[in-house]
C-alpha cells in the first residue's frame, strides 16, 4: 500500500468512548453523527484534493468510525504502523478536544519526530493554548488552509522553493526551545473557486489504499449517503451564539466578507457526486446569500436535476423564490430554523425574520412542491425560560395540524438543545454577561475536562438566567416527551415508534437521576465504580434521545451508492493518471 505523505485523522470526540460511562443525550439528535460525533470536516476532502494536485499523497482515516465499528480495532496499532511525513488532526467542533488531543499525544509516543498538525475553527481560536502543549507542533489557522497547508508540507519535504516557518501564513508554530510564533492571518481567499468539492478524490483514495471504511464520514452512511456541497466559508449573518457567525468569523478568522463559491461550481460538484453517488445533497449555505443574482444564477446552472437536494434558508423567503426553486430542483427537501415560536427570543437571538414570516415562507415551500420541510427549534437561546420552550412545543403541536392539509406530513418540527457546549468566538461567548448567559468553560483545557463529566448536564459549557443547567435539561426531555407525542398523535409517526422514543426519553431521565445521586458521593473510587456500572444502560439511551435519528432521513426511494458507477469512474481515472505518468 503507498505511504502517505500526510495523514489526516478524524477523532473521537471523547477518546476513551468505548470504556467510559457517559450519558451523551440528545447532543447530536439532530446530526447525522452518533454523539461521537465522528463525522470529520469537509475541509478534509479539499486539503486533500489540492494537495494531491501538488504532487503529495494524502491518506484521510476516521478514526472515530473505526473506533465505533469495532471495539477491538487499535488506534495505538495503527498510527505505530504509518510513517507520513506529518499527521494532521482537526480540531473544528470544539466537543472533539478531548479526543484530539489524546491521539496528538498517542503519535508523538509511537513517533516522537513526526510533526502533528492542528487546523479547525476551535484549533484557530485556542491555538496559543495547544502550541503550549507538548503534542502539537504547528497550527494552521484560518477557515482556508489548503494553500498554508500545501506551503508546510513543502517545508517539511525540503522542497528547495519552501518558505521558511516565519513566512507561512496563517501559522503557529514553535522551535524546539518551545518559544512559539504567531504568523499573521493573511492567507484569506476572497472566493471558493480554487478547491474541488466533489469527493472525486475520496473516491480514488479509497482505491488507492483499499480502505472504505476509513473515509466513510459518519456510521451509517452507507445506508444513507448523504453528501454535502458547499456555496461559502463564512456567513452574513450574526446569530448570537454561532461560533460561525459573521462577527465570529471577522474576529477569528480575520474574515470581513464571506468566500463564495461560483454558482455554476456549485452546480457542477452536484452534477458530479451524482454520478457516483444517489443519496441526497446538501447545499451548505443559503444560496440568497450573495444576493439574488448568485441564487438565479445557480438555479438556472442546476435546473432539470432531478436527484434529492436538501435547501437550507437562514431566512424567509417569497414565493417567487420558492416558485423558482421548486421548478429548478424537483426534488428539493428544505430546512429552515426558527429557533422558537417567540418573536421576542428570535430577535434576542438574531435571527432577522418573525413567525408570520416564517410561516409565509412554509406555504410558498408547500405549494412549490417541497418533497419535505424540517423546521428546527432550539432550547438554550437568550431569553428563552422553561415556559418558553413548552410554548415551542405547543406551536410544533399547532404547526403540525395547520400545515398538514393533504395529510402528506410534508413540514417535520424538531426541537434539540444547544449542546454540549457554546461556540467559542460567538458573541455569547465573548460577553456572556451582556447576554445574559453563565459560562462553566473558558480554556480549552476546561472544554476537555468537562467532556470527562458523566452525563451532558454537567458537560454543558453553559446556563443562562432564564435556565438552569437542570432547566435546560428536564425543559429538553419535557419537550422531547411532548413533542413526540404530537407527532404520533397526527399520524406522523407511528406508535411503535412513538413508544421507542417515549421509552428511551424515560430511561435517560431516570438514570440522569441515577448519575445525579453517584455524583454526591464523595469517595471517587467508589463513585467511579458505580457510574461504570451504569454504562451498559447509559450507552443504549445515547442515541435518537429526544426523537428518532431516522425521522432526519430523506426518504426519497431507495438510495443506493451506485458502487459500480464508482468503480468505473476510479478505473477510467486511475488509467488516466497512469497514461499521464502520474500514479495512481
Ligand atoms: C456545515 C456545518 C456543519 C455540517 C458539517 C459538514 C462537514 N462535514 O463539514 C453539519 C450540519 C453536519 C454540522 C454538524 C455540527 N456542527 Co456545524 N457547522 C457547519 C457550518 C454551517 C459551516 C461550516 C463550514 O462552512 N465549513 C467549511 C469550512 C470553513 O471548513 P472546512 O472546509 O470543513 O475546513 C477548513 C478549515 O476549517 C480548516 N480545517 C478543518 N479541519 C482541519 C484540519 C487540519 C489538520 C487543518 C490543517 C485544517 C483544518 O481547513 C479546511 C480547509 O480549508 C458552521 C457555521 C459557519 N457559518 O461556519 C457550523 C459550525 C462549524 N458547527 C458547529 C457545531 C457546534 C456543530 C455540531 C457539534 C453541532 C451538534 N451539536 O450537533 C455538529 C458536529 C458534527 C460532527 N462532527 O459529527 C459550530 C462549531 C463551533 C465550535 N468551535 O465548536 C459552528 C461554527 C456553528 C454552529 N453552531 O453550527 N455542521
Ligand atoms: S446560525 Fe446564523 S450565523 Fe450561524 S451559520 Fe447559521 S445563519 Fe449564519
Amino acid at each position: 500500500m503507498p505511504n502517505a505523505d500526510l495523514v489526516l485523522l478524524h477523532p473521537p470526540s471523547v477518546y476513551d468512548f468505548r470504556t467510559r460511562s457517559t450519558l451523551y443525550g440528545p447532543i447530536s439528535d439532530l446530526v447525522p453523527s452518533t454523539p461521537i460525533f465522528e463525522m470529520y470536516p469537509i475541509g478534509f476532502t479539499t486539503i486533500a484534493e489540492y494537495l494531491e494536485r501538488h504532487g503529495f499523497k494524502v491518506r484521510i482515516i476516521n478514526l472515530a468510525v473505526r473506533m465505533l465499528q469495532s471495539s477491538r480495532f487499535d488506534v495505538e496499532k495503527l498510527i505505530r504502523s504509518l510513517k507520513p511525513l506529518a499527521f494532521g488532526i482537526d480540531l473544528h467542533w470544539m466537543p472533539h478536544c478531548h479526543g484530539a488531543i489524546e491521539i496528538a499525544r498517542i503519535i508523538k509516543k509511537c513517533h516522537p519526530d513526526i510533526p502533528v498538525i492542528f487546523g479547525g475553527f476551535s484549533a484557530t481560536y485556542y491555538h496559543q493554548e495547544l502550541i503550549e502543549r507538548p503534542e502539537v507542533d504547528y497550527v494552521i489557522r484560518g477557515d482556508s488552509t489548503e494553500e498554508p497547508v500545501l506551503l508546510l508540507m513543502k517545508h517539511l519535504r525540503g522542497d528547495p522553493d519552501a518558505p521558511p516557518l516565519s513566512e507561512i501564513p496563517n501559522l503557529t508554530w514553535k522551535e524546539s526551545t518551545a518559544k512559539s510564533y504567531v504568523n499573521p492571518l493573511t492567507y484569506s481567499p476572497p472566493d471558493l473557486n480554487h478547491v474541488l468539492i466533489d469527493y472525486s478524490y475520496v473516491v480514488r483514495a479509497v482505491a488507492r489504499y483499499r480502505d472504505l471504511v476509513s473515509f466513510i464520514p459518519f456510521k451509517g452512511w452507507l445506508g444513507y449517503p448523504i453528501t454535502a456541497v458547499l456555496t461559502c466559508r463564512g456567513c452574513t449573518h450574526s446569530c448570537r451564539t454561532c461560533g460561525g457567525s459573521a462577527y465570529a468569523f471577522r474576529h477569528i478568522h480575520k474574515r470581513t466578507q464571506p468566500a463564495y463559491r461560483a454558482p455554476e461550481l456549485v452546480a457542477q460538484d452536484i452534477r458530479n457526486i451524482a454520478r457516483f453517488s444517489k443519496g441526497p445533497i446538501f447545499i451548505l449555505g443559503d444560496i440568497r446569500q450573495p444576493g439574488m443574482d448568485y441564487a438565479e444564477r445557480f438555479l438556472e446552472a442546476i435546473r432539470g436535476y432531478e436527484g434529492p437536494v436538501i435547501v437550507e434558508l437562514f431566512d424567509a423567503a417569497d414565493r417567487e423564490f420558492m416558485l423558482a426553486l421548486g421548478k429548478a430542483l424537483p426534488n428539493f427537501v428544505l430546512e429552515i430554523s426558527p429557533e422558537t415560536h417567540d418573536d421576542e427570543v428570535r430577535r434576542a437571538f438574531g435571527r432577522p425574520y418573525t413567525t408570520a414570516q416564517a410561516e409565509a415562507t412554509f406555504e410558498y415551500a408547500l405549494e412549490a412542491g417541497c418533497k419535505r420541510l424540517d423546521v428546527f427549534f432550539m432550547i438554550g437561546l437568550p431569553k428563552q425560560d422553561y415556559e418558553s420552550v413548552m410554548g415551542t412545543v405547543e406551536y410544533c403541536r399547532r404547526l403540525l395540524q395547520e400545515f398538514d392539509r393533504d395529510g402528506d406530513h410534508r413540514l417535520i418540527p424538531f426541537i434539540s438543545p444547544m449542546a454540549p457546549f457554546l461556540d467559542p468566538g460567538s458573541e455569547v461567548f465573548e460577553n456572556p454577561q451582556k447576554y445574559g448567559y453563565k459560562l462553566f468553560c473558558r480554556t480549552l483545557e476546561e472544554h476537555r475536562q468537562a467532556l470527562e463529566q458523566p452525563s451532558w448536564k454537567y458537560i454543558l459549557s453553559y446556563e443562562t438566567v432564564w435556565m438552569s443547567r437542570d432547566e435546560i435539561v428536564e425543559s429538553t426531555y419535557e419537550a422531547g416527551v411532548r413533542l413526540n407525542e404530537a407527532k404520533l398523535r397526527c399520524g406522523l409517526i407511528s406508535r411503535e415508534r412513538a413508544e421507542d422514543v417515549s421509552r428511551r426519553i424515560r430511561k435517560a431521565r431516570r438514570l440522569m437521576r441515577q448519575i445525579d445521586e453517584i455524583m454526591t458521593i464523595s469517595d471517587q473510587r467508589r463513585r467511579h465504580k458505580l457510574l461504570r456500572a451504569l454504562k451498559p444502560q447509559v450507552d443504549s439511551a445515547n442515541t435518537s434521545t429526544v426523537c428518532d435519528k431516522r425521522e432526519l432521513n430523506v426518504p426519497l426511494g431507495l438510495f443506493n451508492i451506485r458502487l459500480l458507477q464508482a468503480a468505473a469512474i476510479v478505473a477510467r481515472q486511475t488509467f488516466q493518471a497512469i497514461l499521464g505518468g502520474e500514479a495512481g
